[in-house]
């Protein structure tokens, strides 16, 4: 497959950009090769810089649910841009876009915008220290909450590829603030609240990890953090950055049932621009600035154009809820193929699947944690991801990732995909 341009455009951006990427996870380090370059997306597809084209499993993270190019969400874009790409000053589209925000997670009585997920989660855990007056912070190593200082402590996500959880930068003053639990560990995780009584602001989770790879909570896991913060007024936030508006309408919470006090969101909101939120209680989010003292703030936050393109792809989502059967059965359609074909050749590597988000796990080892995600062979992750790229499909670059579906993929699509896992397995015998 000819990536020449590609290999040249990314030569050219390691002179100017930090390992020639904006994100490490997109450099390819631990999957070998170079990253691709694209020029274009529509509906399942991505094509590069060399007329290369790919179905795209990631769709930029979990933003792209309704395919590329969605007709909707580009004409309110376009729309909102010949207005004014920014006033910095309230505009009607935020009104809108926070009600139906709320309208759809019914434990979100007020939200605030940011811009990324990252600014959400650091704001909730700043709210929560705020309105507890304690400092502590409880995360669950492999889970991921973007790039704030208090996160980078056994995290998953992109900082695995770089072979180590943590980063330099994050002081000791910072990390001492942040508790550690293993995910699907209520013992442990009880335990650790335990011994910092009184001190513990907030526990913060994915209610699916997603950034281990995809790892399901444990049946009575989220019911268990309730139960324990409830006990110790502790705040319960749930990061929804990648699960909110993907797995239900009203996101893990949802399929879940158990209700945060502060949820994180991202991705699906922005409907491909750069979005963050966070919201919850009235009593607590009523503590934020200028409400209350907890200060937090935005040049860009509720920008006009990102509002009006998270409008445009929710209201498709409130309006068609039709769409998590169809991506559930798309991704049920492409792990069942998967488990067939492992079956016939004896083969026995995991696969966790829910709604659509999936992993396949280069172990034989139940992944339900860090401990067990890590125990996978990257090395063999490596050649799948190669092999896939080659054959036009394109997989997250790095085991500790979850995938993403979109509405636009197809039986057509499904069966490139297995058909495709079929011939790596063949081939790697
Ligand atoms: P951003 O700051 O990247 O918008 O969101 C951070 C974040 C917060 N919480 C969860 C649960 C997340 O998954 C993320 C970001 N997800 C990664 C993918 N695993 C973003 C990809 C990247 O870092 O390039």
């Amino acid at each position: 497959m000819n990536i020449n341009t590609s290999k040249e455009l990314f030569n050219r951006a390691k002179n100017y950009i930090p390992g020639g990427v904006n994100s490490p996870v997109r450099a390819f380090k631990s999957v070998g090769g170079d990253p691709l370059f694209f020029v274009r997306a529509e509906g399942a597809y991505l094509y590069d810089e060399d007329g290369n084209t790919y179905i795209d499993l990631i769709n930029s993270w979990g933003p792209m649910i309704l395919g590329h190019a969605n007709k909707e969400i580009e004409e309110a874009i376009i729309k909102a841009v010949i207005d004014s790409p920014s006033f910095g000053a309230p505009s009607r589209m935020e009104v809108e876009l926070a009600e139906l925000i709320t309208d759809m997670v019914p434990s979100i009585e007020k939200v605030r915008m940011v811009n990324s997920g990252t600014e959400a989660t650091m704001s909730a855990i700043r709210l929560a220290r705020g309105f507890t007056k304690r400092n502590k912070v409880l995360k669950f190593e492999g889970c991921y909450h973007g790039h704030g200082d208090s996160f980078l402590i056994a995290a998953g996500s992109g900082a695995m590829t770089m072979g180590v959880p943590d980063s330099p930068g994050v002081t000791e003053g910072t990390a001492k603030d942040t508790l550690l639990a293993p995910f699907n560990n209520p013992g442990k995780t009880n335990e650790v609240i335990a011994d910092n009584k009184g001190e513990v602001a907030a526990v913060i989770v994915e209610p699916v990890g997603g950034n281990m790879g995809c790892v399901l909570p444990e049946p009575g896991f989220l019911e268990g953090l309730r139960k324990v913060c409830d006990e110790n007024e502790i705040i319960l936030i749930f990061d929804e950055v990648m699960t909110g508006f993907r797995l239900a309408k009203g996101g893990g919470q949802e399929v879940f049932n158990v209700k945060p006090d502060i949820t994180t969101l991202g991705k699906i909101i922005g409907g491909g621009m750069p979005v963050g939120a966070y919201g919850g209680r009235a009593d607590i989010m009523d503590y934020v600035s200028p409400q209350g003292p907890v200060y937090q703030a935005g040049t860009l936050s509720g920008n006009p154009v990102a509002m009006a393109a998270g409008f445009a792809q929710l209201s498709q989502l409130n309006e068609h809820p039709k769409i998590y059967d169809q991506l559930n059965n798309t991704a049920k359609r492409i792990t069942e193929g998967y488990k067939k074909a492992l079956k016939k050749r004896k083969l026995n590597y995991t696969i966790n699947q829910i709604g659509s988000m999936f992993s396949l796990f280069f172990t034989d080892k139940k992944v339900t944690n860090f401990e067990t995600a890590k125990s996978c062979d990257t090395e063999k992750f490596g050649s799948y991801f190669r092999f896939m790229l080659e054959r036009g499909v394109y997989l997250a670059p790095s085991q500790f990732e979850s995938l993403f579906l979109c509405t636009e993929i197809t039986k057509e699509e499904t069966n490139k995909i297995v058909s495709s896992f079929e011939a790596f397995l063949d081939q790697s015998k």
